[in-house]
């Protein structure tokens, strides 16, 4: 059964479907690679990953095409307008040539590659014949920002849990990590100078557990990691509202000068930074400073939801300082949608989240003229409740239902299009401790997240979607993915 290019998700921009062209992968293929550093990184992921599958020798050869049977990854005189991140992938009976103008379009186009192959291809020595469809696809993103947020704050998770979610984002093309590392609940990031927000603040959870935290060396390790899958970390220390763990960990920080008590519980919108204290600005100078320069990514996440205990006018005055921080340790700032209150230097992303709000912060950022990040929590909250019966999850915005978190348009929010810089499904872990939560809430609703962001707007279809969805079963299988089978796909019999 050779599996047709559609059900790649996210679908491609254009296929060219050649069925007398299929292409079988066997014990005498061998991996070309020609494109240096930029493409041995994939050219050894894609190798691992088929070795392990097949139980295949595949050799890498350096240089271009090769006179067997070959998979051929090649970077350059790709396409220009397929941009940054887009690729070619041409399958025929002897080569599969994969050709992109970057690493991450080089990355792309594997990844769909392995999407092309049976699911069994992720067990160790799973079953052949590894038959890839013939003909060509043409790709490209729609937007350059697609987005999973994770909230290890609420609970904690360790590097290989986010690592796991790392691989699982990427084989949606999912190339943002946006890592919610505090909150009222929790500091998970070791800041030098600033012991005790691990040491008290990464000490417990909701629930009362033990916490946890990253080390600097830890966070590296995951924004390393994320790299190599073509995945940017946007870290997130939220403020001036969400900061409990921080005012517990350093009673200075409140403007009363007394900490309060470690909080274990799921409210929101009751705690704030003192924002006329100096040490406040000098705490946030070396925290974000610390986090930028251990962050590649050109952006840092500032939070800015649910301040409802700092008054308004306070507010905005920390936001446009954050803002200010932010931009003086050299990157540009993303915040949720309320921070649009403040005034914003242009390159600032506001994430629209609040469907509660009445459209209000959505509003002022389209005014502001600052770029939009579409997360409408009605849509793309994976923390939701798929239906009443869901164990795990909350239910402010849902219940949010497969095909609810798929079928929206994201140009149909009023946002010029000039301002949408793509979509983000965020995961809070309020109701989640282990990575099969996760695997329950984020699969199969983040795929189809992945896809708004990348697919043609024309390819958007429910019924043809959730038959293309049902097909990715056996690959997570294989993969030990624990996901929902919502009743609402029809799944292939396991
Ligand atoms: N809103 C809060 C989150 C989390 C969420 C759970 C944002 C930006 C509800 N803020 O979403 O901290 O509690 O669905």
């Amino acid at each position: 059964m050779v599996i047709p290019m559609t059900d790649v998700i996210p679908i491609p921009m254009e296929l060219h479907p050649d069925p007398s062209a299929d292409f079988t992968l066997t014990g005498s293929t061998v991996l070309a690679v020609s494109g240096g550093a930029v493409a041995e990184p994939t050219a050894t992921w894609l190798a691992a990953l088929l070795r392990h599958g097949t139980g295949f020798a595949l050799p890498i050869t350096v240089g271009a095409a090769h006179a067997g049977s070959v998979i051929a990854l090649e970077l350059g005189d790709a396409d220009p307008s397929l941009g940054d991140e887009g690729y070619t992938l041409t399958v025929r009976p002897g080569s599969v040539v994969i050709r992109a103008a970057t690493g991450a379009g080089l990355f792309h186009g594997a990844e769909t590659l392995r999407q092309l192959l049976p699911g069994s291809v992720e067990t160790a020595g799973g079953r052949g014949p590894w038959t890839v469809s013939g003909g060509q696809i043409v790709d490209r993103p729609r937007y350059p920002w697609r987005g999973a947020m994770l909230d290890v704050a609420r609970h904690f998770f360790s590097v290989a849990d986010v690592e796991r979610y790392i691989d699982e984002i990427a084989l949606y093309k999912i190339n943002i990590l946006h890592l919610h590392l505090t909150d009222d609940q929790g500091w998970r990031i070791a800041i030098n100078g600033w012991p005790q927000l691990t040491a008290v603040g990464g000490s417990t959870e909701v629930g009362g557990g033990t916490g946890g935290y990253y080390t600097q060396d830890q966070y590296r390790q995951i924004v390393a990691y994320a790299a190599s899958r073509y995945v940017t970390v946007v870290p997130e220390v939220d403020g001036p509202g969400h900061v409990n763990a921080a005012l517990a960990s350093y009673p200075e920080l409140t403007c009363s000068g007394t900490a309060p008590p470690l909080y274990t519980g799921i409210d929101v919108g009751f705690s704030s930074l003192c924002v006329g204290k100096a040490v406040t600005y000098q705490f946030l100078d070396e925290v974000l400073g610390q986090l930028a320069a251990m962050t590649p990514g050109s952006y840092i996440a500032i939070g800015g939801d649910e301040a409802g205990g700092t008054p308004p006018e306070d507010y905005t005055a920390f936001i446009e300082k954050a803002v200010q921080t932010v931009a003086a340790h050299g990157k540009t700032a993303v915040g949720w949608a309320e921070i649009a209150a403040a005034p914003l230097p242009s390159g600032t992303i506001a994430e629209y989240w609040d469907t509660a709000d009445g459209g209000a912060s959505l509003e002022r950022a389209v005014q502001d003229g600052v770029k939009v990040v579409l997360a409408p929590a009605n849509r793309c909250y994976l923390d939701q409740k798929y239906d009443d019966n869901t164990t795990l999850g909350l239910v402010w915005a849902g219940p949010t239902s497969v095909e609810t978190a798929y079928d929206w348009d994201p140009t149909s929010y009023g946002v010029p299009a000039a301002q949408v810089e793509g979509v983000e499904a965020p995961l809070f872990s309020e109701t989640l401790t282990t990575m099969a939560d996760i695997e329950q809430m984020a699969f199969p609703r983040l795929p189809g997240i992945a896809e708004i962001g990348w697919s043609p707007q024309s390819t958007h279809d429910w019924s043809s979607y959730r038959l293309r969805l049902a097909a990715q079963a056996p690959r997570w299988e294989a993969m030990n993915l624990d996901f929902y089978r919502s009743p609402e796909v029809s799944w292939p019999a396991g």
